[in-house]
């Protein structure tokens, strides 16, 4: 019994990192105000990162429509991220810059 334990725990290990493996993340960077790419098409399931690559500014990324909502302020060195599940267009812009545009499209 104590070997079918052991195994069944490597299994679940085993599962827990090709499940990690299989997790896709996205990379959005936002430097001299403007988000890189300011367009990014991504699957269903796909986790998107703002990195702030600003030497001194702060950003937000602040969702628009009914459902909209901002994250916390994102200041230079710092991450955000959104995980997307449903498909659909999610228009984004800044809360201390609403000049920045951008838009995630999920598929
Ligand atoms: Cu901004």
């Amino acid at each position: 019994m104590r070997s079918g334990a052991t195994l069944l725990g490597g299994l679940g290990l085993w599962l827990g990192a090709a499940l990690a493996w299989a997790q896709t993340v996205a990379e959005v960077g936002i430097l001299n105000y403007h988000y890189h790419p300011h367009e990014l098409r991504v699957k269903a399931g796909t986790t998107v990162r703002w990195v702030n690559q600003e030497k001194r500014t702060s950003h937000s990324i602040l969702f628009l429509g009914k459902d909209g909502f901002e994250s916390e302020r994102i200041f230079p060195g710092e991450r955000w991220e959104r995980r997307f599940d449903a498909p659909g267009r999610y228009e984004y812009s800044c809360g201390p810059h609403p000049e920045m545009k951008g838009v995630v499209i999920v598929e």
